[in-house]
């Protein structure tokens, strides 16, 4: 009884990689206000195993699919915090942060309201 249950368990993960290969989809939720935010985050994605990277600046999501043979989410989390962006998982060095362009000041309410105020205006 033990024994096929390790064994279904077994096979299932067996079969499941093998469908899904090593290709993981996953959204995490990264902070930031406009489009240059949007290329620093994605160009921080840029990395050997990562496939696609797609972050919008409206719902501050990162969709992400990656090879996690060859990348980990954390490799990549942390590349981002180090591109001077707060993650759900983790917060960047304030080194990092104060790299980042003062539009893209994400920390600071006042640049945050600033940008409302001119997507508003352009409506
Ligand atoms: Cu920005």
């Amino acid at each position: 009884m033990k024994f096929s249950f390790i064994f279904t368990v077994g096979l299932t993960f067996l079969l499941s990689t093998q469908v899904s290969g090593q290709t993981q989809d996953t959204t995490i939720l990264v902070n930031g206000i406009c489009g240059m935010c949007e290329r620093t985050i994605e160009g921080a994605c840029d990395m050997d195993g990562v496939e696609s990277a797609e972050w919008s600046s409206e719902t501050k999501e990162l969709k992400l699919t990656y090879d996690a043979s060859e990348v980990s989410l954390e490799d990549i989390n942390t590349s981002i915090n180090e591109a001077g962006y707060d993650t759900e998982y983790s917060t960047a060095s304030e080194e990092a942060y104060n790299s980042i362009h003062n539009c893209c000041k994400y920390r600071d309410p006042e640049v945050v309201r600033a940008h409302e105020e001119k997507v508003g205006n352009r409506q």
